[in-house]
């Protein structure tokens, strides 16, 4: 079946120009002006808007099992939402349970993500250690498609990665050409402070900030850096909400390191007084980790994305209904940790980012699909609107508007953290391999459609580091 994208502006992270873009049978077969169009085509009339690769975003978390409760967004939800903002792909995670069998728990997360609207890949936690994990990591990145591992360094007690962790998996991405993820928090220092505000009565979402401070992101990304430093190997800090975390990448780039930063739209554009709402459920809707931040780390992380520290733009989408949080009414450590955000990060970086200046189309572009397909390594499969490419679309209507709210939005939760903010620039359409998913509206999202995104292991980049790191390696000295 073919659809012909009609008299738009296409963006990329390179290029904007007009042009006609023909879909067939999944991929995009012709780019150019006044294109012939074969019989039977479907036509999107674009004029007037923009034709851009559609949304890519890592970092979600559907029907995840986490804190005695599951998501209430599943994997056909939550995509089919993410199409009615323009997003055609996610990276989302299996997270095993400590010494669950790594295998076991990726054929869990394959089988929930079959009913998916859109196109998925998944990040795999490495949750704990030892010879099985090591060998089940190989068997993951050469016959699965999997090229990075998450490592979570808060949630003590549950999935944290101590230290050992993160050195046995960050030694053994390395060899096998895997990109290592963290979540950067200092998992003891938020435990101890949970249980000091709980003693001294703090028990409201007011703690849940107050044991999660600026310093202990800080640290765990300056920890994640300089054990990656001496192992020699990539890393990508997910969810970066702080200047403290900021500066540490900074600081790693500016020495050579290659390591790459991800900022969620909510740390973009809201601040840490939701927490001290008068109204409980509001306070609690907000709880995720790391939390929202006092203002000024908001300018310094658009600086971070301007200035090319912070590469990748995500949602850490991870859905908890009003009942769900009440688990955690008389304390707030027991707040299940998630917010919303698929449906609406694209909307969000328009109007904050390009809107305002910060960002031009094509850095827009950049962070919301190309750069996380390059890191990734699925560009220009994801990411690019080239010849032989998905055709994954977003048509976009500078001129569109809408004020967000959960009285309108498509995802599966009973709150929306950016309700009521006002939005220009909006998906008119949104193609997923070719076929129309979202249409002026009309959301018609297929359950069971998306495919399982293979993601070959690095080489270039990782031989590059090795060639490097062999050049400094030690010998022992010869004595006689
Ligand atoms: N943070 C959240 O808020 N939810 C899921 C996992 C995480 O790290
Ligand atoms: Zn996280
Ligand atoms: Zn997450």
């Amino acid at each position: 079946m073919s659809t012909l994208i009609r008299g738009g502006t296409v963006i990329t992270a390179e290029q904007t120009y007009r042009a006609d873009v023909l879909c067939d049978d999944g991929k995009i077969v012709a780019i150019g002006e006044n294109l012939e169009v074969p019989t039977g085509t479907e036509i999107v009339d674009a004029g007037g808007q923009y034709v851009m690769p559609g949304g890519i975003d890592p970092h979600t978390h559907m029907q995840l099992p986490f804190m005695g409760t599951v998501a209430s967004e599943d994997f056909y939800t939550g995509t089919a939402a993410a199409m009615a903002g323009g997003t055609t792909s996610i990276i989302d995670f299996v997270i095993p349970d400590p010494q669950q069998n790594i295998m076991d728990a990726y054929r869990a997360w394959r089988g929930w993500a079959e009913k998916s609207a859109a196109d998925y890949g998944f990040h795999v936690a490495i949750t704990w250690w030892d010879e099985s994990v090591d060998a089940d990591m190989g068997t993951l990145v050469r016959e699965e498609g999997i090229n990075s591992f998450k490592h979570f360094m808060a949630y003590k007690g549950a999935i944290m990665a101590d230290d050992e962790i993160l050195y046995n998996s960050f030694t053994r991405s390395l060899g096998l050409g895997a990109m290592p993820t963290v979540h950067a928090e200092n998992g003891e220092l938020v435990f101890q402070l949970q249980k000091k505000l709980i003693n001294e009565g703090i028990t409201g979402p007011e703690g849940h900030p107050l044991s999660r401070p600026p310093a202990a992101e800080g640290e765990a990304a300056n920890r994640a850096l300089r054990l990656a430093e001496v192992i020699g190997v990539p890393l990508y800090i997910v969810h970066v909400s702080t200047n403290d975390a900021l500066e540490e990448i900074k600081r790693a780039r500016a020495a050579g390191q290659r390591v790459y930063g991800e900022v969620l739209a909510g740390h973009l554009t809201i601040d840490d007084s939701v927490y001290r709402h008068p109204d409980w459920d509001v306070a609690a809707a907000h709880v995720m980790s790391p939390p929202f931040r006092a203002k000024h780390h908001q300018e310094a992380l658009w600086k971070g994305l301007q200035g090319g520290s912070l590469h990748t733009t995500a949602t850490d989408h991870c859905c908890f209904c009003a009942d769900q949080k009440a688990m955690g009414r008389d304390d707030f450590s027991q707040i299940p940790n998630g917010t919303a955000g698929v449906e609406d990060r694209m909307a969000v970086l328009w109007e904050h980012g390009v809107n305002t200046g910060r960002l031009t189309m094509n850095e827009f572009v950049a962070a919301t699909s190309a750069n996380a397909a390059k890191i990734f390594n699925i560009y220009p499969q994801k990411g690019s609107v080239s010849i032989g490419a998905d055709a994954d679309l977003v048509v976009w209507d500078p001129n569109a508007s809408k004020t967000i709210s959960v009285k309108t939005h498509h995802q599966n939760v009973d709150y929306n953290i950016f309700e009521g903010m006002e939005v220009t620039g909006l998906a008119s359409h949104t193609l997923s391999r070719g076929v129309l998913g979202w249409k002026d509206g009309d959301l018609r999202a297929v359950k069971g459609a998306g495919k399982y995104v293979k993601r070959p292991a690095f080489s270039a980049a990782f031989d590059a580091l090795a060639k490097q790191s062999a050049q400094h390696t030690p010998k022992a000295v010869k004595r006689s």
